[in-house]
Parts: C-alpha cells; sequence; structure tokens
C-alpha cells in the first residue's frame, strides 16, 4: 500500500533588499530596512531547497514614479494602471520618489547581503506600464501581462517547493503582496516577523500582520516559540 507522506520543501524568498529601500541613502527608505540583513543571513544558513533574491527593477520611465506624472507628489498622489491589452481592467495605485532604477546604485542588492548562499535572483517591476508589488505578478489577471509576471512561480514548481518563507522589504508592501499571492497560488506561506521592516513603521506592521493571518499566511518568529502544526 502506496504511503502518502506530506513533503516539507521549504523556500526562503527575500523580497527588494536593495539600496533604495535603505537608509541612509535610499529613495524610498524604509524605516531600520538595513537592520533585518543578520536575520536574513541567519536564515540563509537554514536547509531551504531554494533560496531567492527579488529585486525591484524599474526603467526611468516607470508608470509608479511621481515624476513621470506631470504635478504629481510622491506618497501622496495615485495613478490609474490599465491593463493594456484590456482598458477596462484598471487599478489604482499610490506614486513614489524614483527608485531602484536600472542599472543605478538604488537598485543594488545589500552588499551585506550573504550573496553566495542565494541561488538565484528575480526581477519585478521591470515593465513600465504596470505597478507590481507582488514578486510572482502584477493584480492584472485579465489576461494576465506578459511582461509583468516573473518566473518565481515556475522556479518554485520546478523545485517542487510546499512552504514559501517571506522576508524582505518592505512589509507593508512587496513583502505582504508576494506572501498573500504565494498562499493563494497554494504554497503554505510564512513571513518571518524580525525580517521585514514597514514604509509605514510599526503601526502599518500591525495591520498588515492581522491582514496576513486573516488570509491564512502564518507570521512566525525568527528566534522564538516553536511553530505550531
Ligand atoms: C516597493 C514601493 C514601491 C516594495 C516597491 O518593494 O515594497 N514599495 N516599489
Ligand atoms: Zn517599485
Amino acid at each position: 500500500m502506496p504511503l502518502l507522506v506530506p513533503i516539507f520543501r521549504p523556500a526562503l524568498i527575500l523580497v527588494d533588499v536593495q539600496e533604495d529601500f535603505c537608509p541612509p541613502n535610499g529613495s524610498l527608505a524604509v524605516p531600520g530596512g538595513r537592520d533585518i540583513v543578520p536575520v536574513l543571513n541567519d536564515l540563509l544558513k537554514l536547509p531551504f531547497v531554494l533560496k531567492i533574491a527579488t529585486k525591484d527593477h524599474h526603467p526611468p520611465d516607470h508608470v509608479s514614479f511621481a515624476s513621470n506624472h506631470p504635478g504629481a507628489t510622491a506618497f501622496a498622489s495615485t495613478t490609474t494602471i490599465v491593463n493594456p491589452a484590456n482598458p477596462a481592467e484598471t487599478y489604482e495605485t499610490q506614486l513614489w520618489p524614483a527608485h531602484c532604477v536600472v542599472g543605478t546604485p538604488g537598485n543594488e542588492l545589500l552588499p551585506e547581503l550573504d550573496h553566495a548562499r542565494v541561488d538565484a535572483v528575480v526581477l519585478k517591476g521591470t515593465d513600465p506600464r504596470v505597478e507590481m508589488y507582488s514578486a510572482f505578478r502584477s493584480p492584472l489577471r485579465d489576461p494576465p501581462l506578459a511582461g509583468a509576471v516573473s518566473d518565481l512561480e515556475e522556479r518554485l514548481r520546478a523545485a517542487q517547493v510546499s512552504d514559501v518563507f517571506v522576508v524582505g522589504l518592505a512589509g507593508d508592501f512587496c513583502v505582504v503582496n508576494s506572501a498573500l499571492d504565494a498562499a493563494q497560488l497554494g504554497f503554505s506561506t510564512y513571513v518571518v516577523e524580525e525580517g521585514t521592516r514597514c514604509v509605514g513603521g510599526a503601526e502599518a506592521w500591525a495591520k498588515t500582520r492581522s491582514l496576513l493571518e486573516e488570509k491564512g499566511v502564518k507570521v512566525i518568529h525568527a528566534d522564538g516559540p516553536e511553530i505550531e502544526a
């Protein structure tokens, strides 16, 4: 009789641990963004079957930059993203200072990250027309836009990953959206609390944490009580 044993094949996703999201010089610096690196480097030593770093990788004319919208103000203004293949599908998104532009120092992963233990780098936000917080895909689904779907899901499936552990920046934008997508795609998903920081600080994390838990993502600790089954 075949014995069915659930297989635990965990992956680690380090979301957007880039200079522009960190003090002291980042154009969109997340408070305490740099402080997560020791936690990430400890996690990188664990036997994940796949360890992937993602990069927000924007062309200079990216739609999310306030500077590309006359009269708009970073953080305060929004813009409407339209699916080029279906103008009826739209969504409203916040505008930002220019960040993580391809070829600039702000686009670089933090040098203090243990790069040797990272298996692959996945790029996101490369299509100038769409915002892409999730490392998997943009919210445009009808139809999905080829330029706004990364190869992250494909890589996880190819490695037969069962569980996804998400850390990185920013907790209230790309980390939360990546984790929610991972859960929706059927992976058991965890966010390690000490491994993330939010644009909106501790208050934003409290809200983000509730949303994650509500959607079935488990928020766990890098150094804390054992994970419940
Ligand atoms: C992010 C804002 C804009 C993130 C990316 O990585 O959380 N936030 N682009
Ligand atoms: Zn971005």
